[in-house]
């Protein structure tokens, strides 16, 4: 899907603001104000998650429908254009409504959708949108709740009476089978745009390098009739290639190659009739080879974190000056890649990320597949067909970013206590991904702590990609102890002539705990932690990349296991560095993004 783009035939109508907005009690249908203006709204910003707009427990905890409501119109000198209600997303269920007339639904909270509101809004009159989000997660959803027992962190002491009796009549809640906060609402930016009425659908660039010469297929998707023809223009916006047709190819004479941390990037001009829409795009080739990830044909060391997007009062909402800061620090801390754990990010990240030259590891909010060795999850959750619609629809989104060098199926699914059908279950997933990504990138699973010899999976994936917490979930402060147990595991990988990396390690320090002989949570622990830990991964040539858990501090559903939140960040969640964070500042400044291990 195309990102919305100002052009020479495209117009935007932004609609951030605060809009109008009320919780739906249990019981209450959704629907009951679908025509309705809302009485006694509250008031909301858009986007932003609802959750800590307001400091009541209603909000915070809410489980269910919420309403948001605006008026919108367009300018009359919209006449003659197509006209499109997109959202970059809604978490996690949406139905969308103008003047009461049902325009679409849509299932998954991280990625966008739209519809075309043509007629309705050009007929000179003000209409009323409502949009219907519900926040509910449970054993068909991605990411996963669970449907009774508890949240991921809670604690439930079964068999007590009164605790029994206490739970069989408490309030309707979620229970994330996962460990971030359950942010909700319009959390990405909603948007009215303009294309002309035979217009482009969508674009894909594929390109291949050479030595002296870069060639790039290209395709585009129209609607209507007309000619399609592309310009390719330099960074300094040079026309230097172009071609006439809907498929095509098109060679670029001494090509500028993307490169993490030296982006260089391209535009494609693409013309329809009157239609104008430009994609950017880099000369960068993905592949792996043996033991390594190359990136143009250099082996690349992955420095880097899984992050969340997580902040005070937005919540999961956008925030680009959020990313901007994020993404210096990374550089600050010569850093050059992060995953977007555990779902996908906004479009506006992935736009910075190419400009600046930062691999991303694009991943699927596949997070929470597992129910303990007594039950199969692929037997009894169903999950399968929305897992593939969310795969297909976050490779539409995102198949022509440089920045992206890798797609994650999923996090730390089951797949030692039920091995054969979790190979059947993801190894479909991986061979699907494979198929419709038309650079045909690398496709991982996340794998978490487990018995890795009973899992048969992981090392079937492109590269093997390690959630470990030897030292702080197991052997827990006895650093002695983690450095050998990884180490026996390392040997173990050696022979499976795979590249791994390691995509979560990490131990919980809260701001201001010091501690002259480090004990868990304090700074000095995550520091030196983290400097045993590289030891011994620096032994390993086949180890290619580290990517710590987590960028910053972040917000997670309450519980016997966090205190205000997640405290497994470099930074604390308002970006002040820990002591961990100046020991990888110096590591990674000292790692080359290639060749590393030659
Ligand atoms: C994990 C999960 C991540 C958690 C992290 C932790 O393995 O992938 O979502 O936040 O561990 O801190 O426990």
């Amino acid at each position: 899907m195309l990102y919305p783009k100002v052009s020479t035939s495209r117009g935007i109508q932004e609609l951030s603001g605060v809009w109008n907005f009320h919780l739906c009690e249990e019981g209450e249908s959704e629907e009951s104000w679908k025509d309705t203006p809302l009485q006694q709204a509250e008031p909301i910003a858009v986007p932003a998650s609802y959750n800590d707009q307001k400091d009541v427990r209603a909000y915070r905890n809410h489980c269910g429908w919420a309403v948001y409501q605006r008026k919108i119109c367009v300018p009359q000198f919209w006449q003659g254009q197509r006209v499109v209600l997109r959202f970059g997303a809604a978490t996690h269920t949406a139905k969308v409504w103008l003047d009461g007339k049902l325009l679409c639904e849509h299932r998954g909270g991280f990625l966008p959708f739209e519809t075309e509101v043509t007629e309705m809004l050009l007929c000179g009159k003000t209409a009323l949108l409502t949009v219907a989000v519900d926040n509910r997660v449970d054993f068909s959803t991605l990411p996963v709740g669970n449907e009774k027992g508890t949240s991921f962190m809670g604690s439930d002491n079964p068999g007590i009476p009164s605790v029994e009796a206490a739970k069989a009549n408490r309030a309707k809640q979620n229970l994330p089978n996962f460990d971030f906060f359950n942010y909700a609402g319009l959390n990405r930016p909603v948007l009215l745009y303009t294309t002309p009425k035979d217009y482009i659908a969508d674009v894909s660039i594929v390109p291949e390098i050479d030595d002296q010469t870069a060639q790039v297929s290209y395709s585009v998707r129209t609607v209507g009739s007309g000619a399609v023809s592309v310009s390719i223009l330099d960074a300094q916006g040079k026309e230097v290639a172009g071609a006439e047709g809907a498929v095509g190819i098109v060679q670029i004479a001494h090509p500028e190659l993307w490169w993490p941390g030296k982006a260089y990037l391209y535009t494609a001009r693409f013309t329809f009739g009157t239609d104008v829409y430009e994609q950017t795009f880099g000369l960068r080739a993905v592949k792996v080879e043996g033991t390594k990830f190359l990136i143009n044909g250099k082996p690349l060391y992955f420095k880097g974190f899984g992050k969340h997007e997580d902040s005070a009062f937005h919540g999961r909402g956008t925030d680009v000056c959020l990313n901007v800061k994020d993404v210096n620090l990374m550089h600050w801390l010569g850093a050059n890649s992060f995953r977007t754990s555990h779902y996908p990010y906004a479009e506006e990240m992935y736009d910075l990320c190419d400009r600046e030259g930062i691999v991303i590891i694009d991943e699927v909010p596949a997070v929470g597949i597992g129910m303990g060795p007594a039950c199969d999850p692929y037997e009894t959750m169903h999950i399968r067909a929305h897992h593939e619609d969310v795969l297909r629809e976050i490779v539409a989104r995102d198949k022509n970013h440089p920045c992206v060098v890798m797609w994650s199926l999923g996090n730390e699914p089951d797949l030692d206590n039920f091995p054969e059908s979790a190979y059947r279950y993801w190894h479909s997933l991986y061979e699907l991904v494979h198929q419709i990504d038309p650079q045909n990138r690398p496709v991982t699973v996340v794998c978490c702590q487990n018995s890795y010899e009973k899992d048969i999976t992981t090392r079937t994936m492109d590269v093997v990609c390690l959630n470990r917490y030897y030292g702080w979930y197991n052997l827990s402060g006895d650093l002695d102890a983690a450095c050998s147990g990884l180490k026996m595991e390392m040997q173990f990988w050696a022979k499976q002539g795979k590249p791994v990396m390691f995509t979560e390690y990490g131990a919980d320090a809260v701001a201001g705990i010091h501690e002259v002989v480090p004990e868990m949570f304090s700074e000095e622990f995550q520091a030196e932690y983290y400097q045993r830990e590289n030891e011994v991964l620096d032994q390993f040539p086949f180890f290619i990349g580290e990517q710590v858990w987590n960028f910053a501090d972040f917000a997670t559903v309450q519980g016997i296991m966090r205190v205000d939140g997640n405290k497994k960040g470099l930074f604390t969640r308002e970006r002040r560095p820990k002591t961990a964070a100046f020991y990888f500042k110096k590591r990674w400044h000292g790692i080359p993004d290639f060749g590393y291990k030659e």
